[in-house]
């Protein structure tokens, strides 16, 4: 079995722990690789080689940096279908995803290296004569970048593309459900031509190297995305350094009594059980209009039924395994609290294995719930979906915002009023008209309200916010004091 180093100053690595753990296809539960078990120890030593780094890497013209993030965009897209099926086979989402995961990697990498290009400041008026004021952007400094294993490729890729053009140099823990996709990600930076110590790579545990690279105060921004209750913690520990999270959250579809009612199936299928509901966009709470709920109901069942579970590597399976068992495990427990609040459960509700192996859970589609219940409240990353009943868009609004995070919605209606009500009125980062609340695309920004986050968005313009610093530059070829607020003429 092929054993993977730590990625620290331009070498591969063992962990001064001596500790090493596995990673697991999460449909088959063979063993892929075996990884080194970081500790703080090597987590110091990857921030070490990040600071000597630094000087160079944020010297060199924002072009520059750019044309090595070009390089990796031109290796991700000729190993695109080598990577995808590596994404099918240490996180299980379905093949067709695995390539949509290293796509958005793909893009987000294009995206970025253009911005060598921009990283715009803004020029802006002075209140005296002869004065000229302007901003510029600066890296921030080392980037500590934990990442999710729901995108083993596109997150660690959003986070990195966006740390590395505006010219911090990053320490990167990667989630221990998936290495191997970001011991892949850090080899191309690598072959791209990153030069060594601006990327470091400790795999390891939240628990200890997480925490270091949260705790380090040479550590000047955090990017995090993860559970509500590892990016509390991290806020609490993180000292003074900025901190960008990306939490969980609870998407809601709207669904009107004037929708399309097939689309709406379409996008409420794709959204809940697409990546087995292991999005943090994922549409897990379904309001229907009471006109319709009936109707929408039946044909959705059917369609939840009729989706095949099994290993996302073979082209007919529609809905992959889960992480690991204890994922299933927390998908079964919502399942019993559904049962016990009364809700009532129309498909699903069962753990399954495919030729007896597997972290399977049957997609599951709960009926009548009602928005106070837990199932309608917490993020489940499981492919379980709440159908919730409304009257009107205004009882369904409220019903959207009655949880406490706000990351992705959607509303299907064909009447413009309602589309722009959900718009106004939803307390999310996104909305959706008529599509589902996945798929974001990079050149846009991605982020949510509440206790998705913190405010930071990630990707399209604002994400560079995360990674710079603005200076203010004023400008005074006057060549005599002038005293701002006091000789303004
Ligand atoms: C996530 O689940 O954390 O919008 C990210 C989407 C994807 C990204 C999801 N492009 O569903």
């Amino acid at each position: 079995m092929e054993k993977y180093g730590l990625y620290i100053n331009g070498e591969w690595v063992n962990s001064t722990s001596g500790e090493t753990f596995e990673s697991i296809n999460p449909a088959t539960e063979e063993v892929i690789g075996i990884f080194q078990k970081g500790n703080k120890e090597d987590v110091k030593s990857a921030v070490e080689a990040a600071e000597s780094a630094f000087e160079k890497w944020s010297s060199a013209p924002p072009p520059v940096r750019g044309e090595i993030l070009f390089k990796a965009t031109e290796i991700l897209k000729t190993e695109k279908e080598r990577l995808g099926k590596l994404v099918t086979t240490e996180m299980g989402k379905v093949i067709a995803e695995g390539l949509g995961d290293v796509q958005e990697a793909i893009d987000i990498f294009e995206y970025m290296a253009g911005e060598g290009r921009r990283l715009l400041g803004h020029t802006s008026t002075s209140e005296l004569h002869d004065k000229f004021s302007m901003t510029v952007r600066r890296p921030v400094g080392i980037a500590g970048l934990i990442t999710p294993w729901n995108f083993p490729i596109a997150i660690p890729a959003w986070k990195l593309s966006a740390a590395l053009i505006c010219g911090n140099t990053v320490v990167l823990k990667p989630a221990s459900d998936t290495p191997l996709c970001a011991v892949e990600l850090v080899k191309i930076l690598e072959r791209a031509g990153l030069p060594k110590g601006v990327i470091n790579m400790v795999t390891g545990s939240g628990e200890e190297a997480g925490t270091e690279i949260a705790t380090n105060n040479r550590i000047r921004v955090l990017s995090f995305t993860g559970s509500k209750d590892a990016g509390e913690f991290v806020l609490k520990n993180a000292g003074i350094k900025r901190v960008g999270l990306e939490l969980g959250s609870k998407n809601p579809v709207i669904i009107m009594d004037d929708a399309d009612i097939k689309l709406a199936v379409d996008g409420c299928i794709w959204g809940g059980f697409g990546t087995t509901g292991q999005r943090c966009t994922a549409a897990s709470r379904v309001i229907v209009h009471k006109n319709v709920k009936e109707k929408f109901e039946k044909i959705f069942v059917e369609r939840a039924e009729a989706l095949t579970l099994g290993n996302g590597i073979e082209s007919s399976t529609n809905v992959g395994p889960l992480i690991n068992e204890k994922a299933v495990e927390k998908s079964q427990k919502y399942v019993d609290i559904g049962n016990k609040e009364g809700a009532r459960i129309l498909c699903g509700g069962e753990k399954a294995k495919i030729d007896g192996r597997g972290f399977f859970y049957k997609p599951t589609v709960f009926t009548d719930v009602k928005p106070d219940m837990k199932i309608a409240q917490d993020e489940i990353f499981g492919p379980v979906v709440s159908i919730l009943e409304a009257s009107s868009l205004e009882e369904a609004i409220k019903i959207c915002n009655s949880v406490e995070y706000g990351l992705s919605s959607a509303i299907y209606t064909n009447n413009i009023r309602n589309a722009f009500k959900a718009i106004e009125k939803i307390d999310t980062g996104i909305t959706y008209i008529n599509a589902s609340t996945i798929g974001a695309e990079v050149h846009l920004p991605f982020g949510g309200v509440k206790s998705t986050g913190n405010g930071t968005r990630e990707a399209g313009i604002e994400g560079i916010n995360e990674f710079t610093d603005t200076k203010t530059v004023y400008f005074d070829y006057s060549g005599r004091l002038q005293r701002a607020q006091i000789d303004v003429e």
